[in-house]
């Protein structure tokens, strides 16, 4: 099998398993444990920067979700849940493919850290205002819309989903009145690739798709003696 998905669990890189499985393509899948927070070795070594997802092809390897998912889809998949320029849909399905990385998930990692150190003041109100903008305005788009692109389900639903469930076991956002972002993960863990992939690459994880935060990794780690 030409490409191997190396996924650490409990991360972003779930991204890449998933993708694999929505377009039916073979792939050797390696998995990585988290010890006890942070990446090991072995994913150090592979990207100097030390996080998942990283993939290989031949002598290629390569980091970045959003650059994996891209190779992916173009060079495995011929083109499939990506939307191309032609489509009515496009500039949706880039905005949305974009949207998680670049934007939410910064936020949400920024409202997270400013959490940790203090729970009041201009800052703490300003960003998390912000963060919950940008909830809303997912929310909206999604009451409205079956999957983040509009009508098919693509690769900017495969990008943003971590960001709604696994990220909420290490930052525990409350999602209870986003009735549609809700809907729309209950619609994600109904897919079939979605099941596939969370059987292959986490399954011991809980499914996080209900609107009050899972139980945090770092209570798992304490109540398993490993912190
Ligand atoms: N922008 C990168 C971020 C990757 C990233 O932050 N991965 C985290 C997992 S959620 C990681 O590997 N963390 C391990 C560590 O920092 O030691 C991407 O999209 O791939």
């Amino acid at each position: 099998m030409p490409l191997t998905v190396h996924h650490l669990q409990y991360s972003q890189s779930e991204r890449i398993p998933w993708l694999c499985e929505e377009l039916g393509i073979p792939y050797t899948l390696k998995l990585y444990q988290r010890d006890p927070m942070l990446a090991p070795k072995a994913i150090k070594d592979l990207n100097p920067i030390g996080q998942a997802p990283i993939i290989q092809d031949g002598d290629l390897t390569l980091a970045e979700s959003a650059a994996c998912c891209e190779y992916i889809i173009h060079k495995f998949g011929n083109g499939r849940l990506a939307l191309p320029p032609s489509h009515k849909d496009y500039a949706d399905y880039i905005y949305w493919f974009h949207f998680s990385n670049g934007t939410l998930q910064p936020m949400e990692l920024l409202v997270f850290s400013i959490l940790r150190v203090q729970s009041e003041g201009p800052a703490t109100a300003r960003y998390k205002e912000m963060f919950e903008r940008m909830l809303t305005i997912m929310d909206k788009r999604l009451r409205e819309n079956k999957w983040l692109a509009g009508e098919e389900f693509t690769a900017a639903d495969i990008m943003t989903v971590f960001s709604l469930t696994t990220m909420r076991a290490f930052d525990p956002i409350d999602l209870t009145k986003y009735k549609g972002i809700l809907g729309y993960l209950k619609r994600v863990s109904e897919r079939e690739g979605y099941k596939k992939a969370r059987a292959k690459a986490d399954p011991e994880m809980e499914l996080m798709i209900e609107g009050k935060a899972p139980r945090q990794f770092e209570d798992k780690l304490k109540a398993e003696g490993k912190i």
